[in-house]
Formats: structure tokens, sequence, C-alpha cells
């Protein structure tokens, strides 16, 4: 087993632990084991080998045992015992926000509740409500929380489903009865979540298709099945559907079933209003519904159904009704953002808070991977549960990276490490470090990471707050979100943007999957203020680099192009942007 799968079985520990009502030293010290192994900077299995596991601060005797016994054998025993004692009903809970292992145990040994479902009918028969510690209000979250959870089940992350359709299209791109293939519908138009994977191909053989399609690996279950189209149930619950036209009807396929269906809506009275019909089988010369191959106004791409419309291309991305066609009538659209123009990420960690490299390791791979740049901004010390860096630690960790920046310089590259910090904005709207540590880091993002349940006033207060603070560059995460598992906290976005605009402070697009935070459809109005865009990675892992793509993805879909996003520019440049609140402030 390696650090990862230890640390997991530790955290999981800890939680059944709670469940079953140990005292909470005893978790913790179960948590605190997991962070130190996932943390450690050499192998375990040698620590292990070497007996040296009780040299590392935290790691008790029954630690020890354990920890030996899970990286030897594989196994635990006393987790196994641990998982058969526990209701799975009681670990699906914890699911539900506002539910803790406290209460779930209170629910359990009060009312014998040990599933979701028994949960969601004592909470609707009102048998919750009496409860000691719960009340009306939690009662009516709960409900919620399941009613959430439940819809949250049929969406999916975008990060989930791409690889997914292009390995799919990779399969029907090397048959040789497809002539044409792509995907379409809300993954085309880089939406952040999505129901179902579209897909299209066009081909003379379509039940050839249909049939090799539906006999791919990965597939656990095929729910329709016709001559022309069919639905399959992928591995990890994510439905995608094939449709397979005639090379001719391709182009209107796409543009049909790219979608939106708004924005479709909009594109076919355009269509009529021009003496024209637009359908999923073609562009027809007709005043009325027809297939009349006849009538066909004969379009290979989409580009010429656009143009025929009397429009410029719209890229699938903005395809949102949000005023795209209003503006492909005017004259070609803006060049949008393409992720290669992003030249690093100013927002990351590394072991020194909770990331999972360090400095130098990060700075080689980043390097490797032809960035100009890499921000290393841990978090500040009142995210103490991410080992929040002190003053001091922030100004040991800027002796290390001036190291491996002259490092990087005698080597003769131009890669370069910035220095930074991830400041928490506290409960009270003031900055978890003084002026004078910030004003000696290149790189300042402010998010919130606590009291996530003040009014929208508070929450709106404390951003701009951080906004006008000379020193802040970013205002990191906006709302907080985690998409499919968090709501937002509430906070009135525009208000934080005109704020934003007035100090010249920039926002970020989070470009974690789970977050793409600033929202796509408040960067129009971002950008109508000036304010600029910082696409980060919020980078935990040398993995997560490739969230600049999906990250400019969903830029585009903000229509950002890269002259709005600051992470486009090269070193120098950018530098000079670092020092312009500053300059203005002093
Ligand atoms: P999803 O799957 O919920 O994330 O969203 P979409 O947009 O992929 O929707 P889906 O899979 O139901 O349908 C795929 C495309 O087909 C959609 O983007 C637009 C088109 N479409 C579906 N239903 C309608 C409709 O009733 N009218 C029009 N005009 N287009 C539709
Ligand atoms: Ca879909
Ligand atoms: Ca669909
Ligand atoms: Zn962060």
């Amino acid at each position: 087993m390696d650090k990862g799968q230890v640390a997991e079985v530790l955290v999981n520990i800890a939680t059944l632990l709670e469940l079953k009502g140990e005292n909470p030293f005893k978790t913790r010290a179960y948590q605190n084991a997991a962070r130190t192994i996932e943390t450690l900077s050499e192998p375990l299995d040698k620590v292990v080998a070497e007996a040296r596991l009780g040299d590392i601060k935290g790691i008790g005797e029954a630690l020890q045992q354990k920890i030996t016994e899970l990286v030897t054998t594989g196994r635990l025993q006393y987790y196994e015992d641990l998982k058969a004692a526990t209701p799975p009903g009681l670990v699906a809970m914890l699911d539900i926000p506002g539910l803790g292992s406290k209460k779930i145990k209170a629910l359990h040994d009060e009312l014998g509740i040990d599933t979701v479902e028994k949960l969601e009918q004592a909470c609707k028969d009102g048998r919750i409500a009496g409860l000691k510690g719960f009340g009306e209000k939690t009662q009516t979250n709960i409900l919620e929380g399941i009613e959430r959870r439940r819809s949250y089940a049929s969406r999916h992350l975008i990060s989930e489903a791409l690889p997914q359709a292009d390995s799919m299209l990779e399969a029907l791109r090397s048959h040789p009865d497809v002539v044409r293939c792509s995907a379409a519908g809300s993954l085309r138009r880089h939406r952040e979540v999505i129901g179902d994977i579209d897909l299209l191909a066009s081909s003379k053989q379509p039940a050839e298709v249909i049939e090799y399609f539906t006999s791919q690996p990965g597939i656990i279950k095929v729910l329709a099945k016709g001559e022309t189209k069919a639905s399959v149930l992928l591995e990890g619950g994510i439905q995608a559907d094939l449709r397979v036209v005639s090379d001719a009807e391709y182009s209107s396929a796409l543009l049909y079933f790219t979608g939106s269906k708004e924005h479709n809506i909009v594109m076919r009275q355009r269509a009529i209003d021009l003496g024209l019909r637009l359908n999923e089988y073609g562009l027809f010369h007709s005043k009325e519904e027809t297939r009349d191959p006849k009538l066909l106004a004969k379009c290979r791409t989409e580009e010429e159904i656009f143009e025929k419309l009397g429009l410029h291309y719209i890229p699938p991305e903005m395809r949102e009704d949000m005023g795209e066609i209003a503006l492909a009538e005017k004259g070609p659209l803006p060049r949008l953002i393409e992720w290669t123009d992003l030249k690093g990420s100013l927002h990351n960690h590394s072991t020194w808070s909770d990331g999972h490299q360090c400095p130098e390791e990060i700075a080689k791979a980043m390097r490797e991977l032809g960035l100009a740049y890499w921000g290393i901004t841990d978090h500040s010390k009142s995210s103490f549960q991410a080992n929040g860096l002190d003053a001091t630690r922030v100004r040991q960790q800027l002796k290390e990276i001036a190291a491996i920046n002259a490092t990087l310089a005698k080597e003769g590259t131009d890669f370069r490490l910035l220095t930074g910090t991830e400041v928490d904005i506290l409960k009270d709207g003031s900055l978890d470090f003084p002026d004078d540590l910030l004003a000696e880091l290149d790189v300042v993002i402010a998010s919130i990471h606590s009291s996530f349940n003040q009014t929208e006033a508070e929450t709106t207060q404390r951003l701009i707050g951080a906004a006008q603070n000379p020193y802040v560059h970013i205002l990191g995460h906006l709302t907080g979100r985690l998409l499919l598992d968090r709501e937002p906290y509430k906070v009135d976005q525009r208000a934080v943007i005109d704020a934003c605009a007035e100090t010249g402070t920039w926002i970020e697009l989070n470009a974690h999957p789970k977050r793409f935070d600033l929202d796509w459809r408040l960067w129009p109005y971002a950008k109508s203020k000036g304010v600029k865009c910082v696409i980060n990675c919020d980078a935990h892992r040398f993995e997560h680099a490739g969230f600049l793509r999906l990250g400019a993805g969903i830029a585009r879909k903000g229509w950002l192009t890269r002259e709005d996003v600051v992470n486009t520019l090269p070193l120098k440049a950018l530098l000079n942007e670092l020092g312009r609140k500053r300059a203005k402030a002093r």
C-alpha cells in the first residue's frame, strides 16, 4: 500500500470511530496521522522496513502497529472489524450537508435510523424536529440536503465525462465506416456539469457503427439500441448517447445536438425569419417544416450553416443564448482564449501546507511542462486543518524558493517559481497576515475558508474589504461552491466585482473541476467592468496542472479572450502587472 492508500484508511477509521462516538482525541490522532503519512518525504515502505515509524511525530505505538500491518499485508484487521460493525447507511448519511458523525449517532441511538431512506421518512413525518439538538430548521435542511443529493446523483462533473467521451470518440474514429464524429450536447459546450454524453457520427453503415459502439469496453449496460442510435451506461454511472446520421445531415445534426436547447430555438426562428427552415436534418429552402432533400441548402459544415443564416461562426462554448447570436450578426466574435495561451498558474499549494509535492519537485515538473512560472501560494495559519503557515514559516519558505530560483537562473532557464500566499479572509473581514508580510510576496490571493454561514451582506463585505487591501492581487474561489457537493455561500457577486474593478483587484477562475468559480455566467459582467481574470489550478498535486485546460474551456464560456486573462502574460509582463496595484496605493 502506498502513502495515499494508507492515509485514506486512517481517515476512514477516524470517521468510523466518530460514528461510534469515540472520544475526539482518538479520532483526531488518526486524522493527523493520515496527514503526516501523506506528506512524508520518503517512501513509506522504506520507513516501515527500517522500523523508523516511531521517529515520526504523532505516530504512537498503536498507530505504528496498524500502519505496519497495512503496508506489509495490504489490509488491517482492526479496520475490517470496524467497518463490519458499522451500518453502511450511517456512512452514507455523512454525505448529507449539515449532518456530522455526532448527529448521525444521535439519530441512530434515539430513532434507530440507519439508512438515508429512513431518515427522509422521519423528516417528512416531522420526527426529527423534536429531537434534542435538532429543531425545525435542521429537519428542513436535512430534507433539502437529501433531495439535493438525489439531483446531484444524476449529474456529472465535466472532468469525469471528458476522458470517457474522448476514448469513445477515438474508437469511433478508428472504425472504417465512420466518416466524421464529434462530441455534442453540454459536453461540447463545455458545461461545468453535464447530464449525459452526446456523441454524433456520420456513416453509410449506421447499424454497423451502432453494433461496434455498443460492444466497446467500459460499458456496463446497453440501455437502448436501434438502427441509428444507441444509449449506453458507462462504468462510473454516466450515460452516453450515440446518433449516426448520413454525412449530408452531419453538419445540421451537429448544430442541433450541440444546442443548447435555448440557443437552438433562437437559431430556428432566425431561419424562419429568413424564409428558411432549420432542423436536425438540414437547412432547407422552405416555408414549412420539411426533410425533403431537394430543398436542402447544402452545408457541409456548421460554419456554412451560420454563414447562410447571416452569422459569423459561434464556438460551441458560447452557444447558450446569452446574446451570442446578436453578437455574431454584427461581426466576427472575439477570438476566445485557448488553453495553450496560459503560461502558468498563480494559485497552488505545496507540502508546506496541504499540497503533495515540495516546491523543488514542483518547479522541475512545471518547467518540464513548458510553463513559464508557477505560484506557490500555500494556506495561511488560520487554515490549520490544511497545515497553514505562520509568518515564520512563510519567511522560511521565501528563502527556500529564492534558492530554487537562483539554481534555475544558474542553469540558464527562464522558468521561475513565484512566492505567495493564499491568505484567509477571517470572519471579521480582516486578513490572516499583516500588510508588511504580504508586501514581501510576489502573489497574494485572498480566500474565504471559514464562517460560510454569514449573511449575504457580511460575506460580501468581507470580500470587498479584501479587495480594498492594496497587497491583495486576487480574490480566490469567490463563492466557495463545490459542484455537486456544496452550495455556494451567499454573496452579492456583482458588488464584489464592482469593488475589484474599483481597486484593480483580479478575480480567480478557479479551474479545479469541482469549483470553476467565478462562474462563467458572470465573466461577461466582470469583463465589462474591466476586471481581469486569472485562471488558476489551485493545484495540490502535479496532475492538477491539467486543470488549466478545463479552466480555459470555462473562460471561453465566459467570452474571455487572451487579453482578459492575466496569466497569459510572459513572466516579465506579469511581474509588472503584479506591481501595479501596489504602486497605485503608494
Ligand atoms: P445535459 O445532457 O442535461 O447536460 O444537456 P444537453 O444540452 O446535452 O441536453 P440533451 O442531452 O438533453 O440534448 C442534447 C442536445 O439536443 C441539446 O444540447 C440540444 C438538443 N435538444 C434536445 N432537446 C431539444 C428540444 O426540445 N429542442 C431543441 N431545439 N433542441 C433540443
Ligand atoms: Ca447531454
Ligand atoms: Ca442526451
Ligand atoms: Zn487554495
